[in-house]
């Protein structure tokens, strides 16, 4: 297995492995092994869409995996951070935020969703504290019922609402699902976050690490430069753009100077959309890019070179073939 020798908390790990049964011995009778077994396991953050999950999984990651936007329906296909905590390896699912589909792209989303819940070893119902258990929260609650996995609840943003207000809704969701545990949290300035991770390392099952230590992200390289371009187009354009645009990485060119060439094509479905997209005298697709262009540069410690064109491809949202790309079943 990868990093094995990593998966000891011990100072000294290969003496600790080896030591044999005659070692053992002679530390005496009732001589414990001096070895910490790991932990490793699956956990899926499911709740309405905007209720804070990919900023969580990256918080709990320590770096940036998912994007993040204001907007609703950010998340599209299943993300998978992958954290340490003590001895555990805790590979969280981030999915697409639940809520009533009405495209085809948000019935693929949404079935995704409930996909990711159903492969984990434990679930995490994320809710927004502040929009509390209505609408589609209720729904997934319901909906949590079939699935036989553990649960716990985490209620995020408390930084936005009064304590009493936060027991009401711990015991108004426990009322309809018997969790684990209840979590009280902020994604955003951590509060709460190191009790999350202490209980999730204890409580994940037994077992070898399956990702190598230093491996944060399930991501390729060229999927992650095309989230981040997603975001930065989700946190400029308004109204219905950004639901009706996809963006794909085209080209990754790594040059001789250490630089890297980055083309992107950004997927609408209407020419209209496409002038909205590029702005007066290209205005919106220059402050996309070069936004996208900094983060990239930062994440990838090297020089990026940006090139972002934008496409009409009417229909994309019925073509398999962008399901495929974004890691989505097609449903038919
Ligand atoms: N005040 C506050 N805002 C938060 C907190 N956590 C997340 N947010 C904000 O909530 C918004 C949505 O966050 P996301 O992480 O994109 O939410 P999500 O659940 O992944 O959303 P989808 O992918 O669309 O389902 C962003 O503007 C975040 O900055 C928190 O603890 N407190
Ligand atoms: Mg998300």
């Amino acid at each position: 297995m990868y990093g094995s020798l990593s998966l000891y908390r011990s100072n000294c790990p290969e003496t600790t492995e080896k030591m044999t049964n005659q070692e053992d011995m002679a530390a005496g009778e009732g001589a414990v092994e001096d070895t910490v077994p790991t932990h490793s396991g699956f956990v899926a953050l499911i709740g309405p869409t905007n209720a804070g999950k990919s900023t969580l999984v990256n918080r709990l990651v320590g770096a940036k995996v998912s994007i993040v936007s204001h907007k609703v329906q950010t998340t599209r296909a299943i993300v998978r951070g992958i954290a340490i905590h003590d001895n555990a390896q805790i590979v969280f699912m981030d999915t697409p935020g639940i809520f009533k589909p009405r495209r085809r792209l948000d019935r693929a989303m949404v079935t995704t969703a409930w996909g990711g819940a159903k492969d984990a070893d434990l679930i995490m119902l994320l809710i927004d504290s502040e929009r509390g258990i209505r609408g589609d929260a209720e729904a997934i609650l319901e909906g949590l019922k079939e699935v036989s996995q553990p649960k716990i609840l985490v209620l995020n943003k408390i930084d936005r609402v009064r304590r009493e207000d936060l027991l009401a809704l711990a015991a108004a969701a426990n009322e309809k699902i018997a969790f684990e545990r209840t979590f009280m949290i902020s994604a955003e300035n951590g509060s709460g976050c190191d009790d999350l991770m202490d209980y999730l390392a204890k409580t994940l099952p037994e077992g070898p690490w399956y990702y190598p230590e230093d491996q944060i992200s399930d991501l390729p390289m060229r999927q992650l430069a095309a989230e981040i371009t997603r975001e930065k187009l989700f946190l400029r354009l308004h109204q219905e753009l950004p639901y009706s645009s996809h963006v794909e990485t085209e080209k990754w060119e790594e040059r001789k100077d250490g630089s890297v060439r980055i083309e992107q094509v950004i997927y609408v479905e209407r020419e209209s959309q496409k002038k909205i997209a590029l702005g007066k005298s290209g205005d919106t697709i220059k402050a996309i890019s070069t936004a996208s262009r900094k983060e990239l540069s930062e994440i990838l410690e090297q020089q990026v070179h940006l090139f972002l064109f934008v496409k009409v491809r009417e229909n994309w949202g019925d073509d398999p073939e962008r399901f495929r790309e974004m890691g989505l079943e097609f449903p038919r």
